[in-house]
């Protein structure tokens, strides 16, 4: 498959491998067009599709993860040709139907959509030169891809009113100690980071791989007493998979284990 406004391939050394994504517009920050949507819809969902693949990689440049939604795209719209073709809406949570973990890289600029859309993803690695934001209100415009709401599950109420309110935007030390980012490392080790990060994950069991991913996002959706029932029978049914056993074998006999993802 070729793209024009991404780049896909597949990254690591181990049987299972990782699929690399990288946001490529970088005249326009890599400002999300529908184009640039489509296709990283596609390239996401064949990815997940492919059993050769353990894990994703969604980056951009060192410059910008992306600079929010294509503005001069969206200016031109009044309300009721934005309600009647559904602005944008069509292709903008793809992401979400992906099942393997999904691994947002930011470096430089994630701002509006791209804030929106890092935080679709499982979790952010962060170069120390990102900067976040939800700069919609300068617009005079509000988030459409779920900014009022995944933004103050990530950070709290009061640092997610700070920045939607003034559009300010915030550091990658900052939105690693708010808990946005998972790790901060160099803008130069980025990649490395978080490709490493994938091959780690690769080398587990597929099956609990998943699974940790389900309950994760079912831990934002519904009560904990919901969610620790299923976690409990996901735990269980564990038991019926041979990783397991040659998960806890390796572990009594000393050794690495070898998961056959079954
Ligand atoms: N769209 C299009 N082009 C953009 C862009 C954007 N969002 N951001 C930057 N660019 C372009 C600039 O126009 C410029 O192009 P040229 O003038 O060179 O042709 C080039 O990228 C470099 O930008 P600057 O010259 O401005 O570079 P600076 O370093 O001075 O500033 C900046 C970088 C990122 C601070 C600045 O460009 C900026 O403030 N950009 C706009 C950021 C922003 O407001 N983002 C939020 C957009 S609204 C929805 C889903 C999503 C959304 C809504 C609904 N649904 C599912 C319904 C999302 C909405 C948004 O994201």
């Amino acid at each position: 498959m070729s793209y024009e406004c991404i780049l896909t391939e597949l990254r690591g050394s181990g049987e299972r491998k990782t699929g690399l994504i990288t946001l490529n517009r970088p005249k326009q920050l890599n400002a999300l067009n529908d184009q640039l949507m489509d296709e990283l819809g596609q390239a996401l969902l064949a990815f997940d599709a492919d059993d050769g693949v353990g894990c994703i990689v969604l980056t951009g440049s060192e410059r910008a993860f992306a600079a929010g939604a294509d503005i001069p795209t969206m200016a031109p719209h009044d309300f009721m040709s934005a309600f009647k073709t559904g602005l944008i809406s069509k292709n903008w949570e793809t992401i979400l139907q992906v099942r393997k973990p999904v691994i947002a890289a930011v470096g430089g600029f994630a701002l509006g959509g791209g804030c929106e859309l890092a935080m679709m993803c499982d979790f952010i690695i962060a170069a120390d030169s990102a900067k976040f934001g939800q700069p919609e209100i300068k617009l005079g415009i509000i988030p459409g891809a779920g900014g009022t709401q995944r933004l103050p599950r990530a950070v709290g109420k009061s640092k997610a009113m700070d920045l939607l309110l003034t559009a300010r935007m915030m550091d990658a030390a900052e939105a690693e100690s708010a808990g946005l980012v998972a790790r901060v490392v160099p803008a130069d080790k980025l990649l490395d980071e978080a490709l490493a990060a994938a091959e780690t994950i690769n080398g587990f069991s597929a099956p609990s791989v998943a699974l940790i991913k389900e309950l994760v996002h079912q831990a934002f959706q519904g009560p904990l007493s919901d969610g620790v029932k299923i976690e409990r029978r996901y735990f269980h049914a564990l038991f019926g998979t041979a990783d397991q056993r040659e998960g806890m074998d390796a572990f009594m006999n000393k050794r690495k284990p070898e998961f056959k993802h079954r």
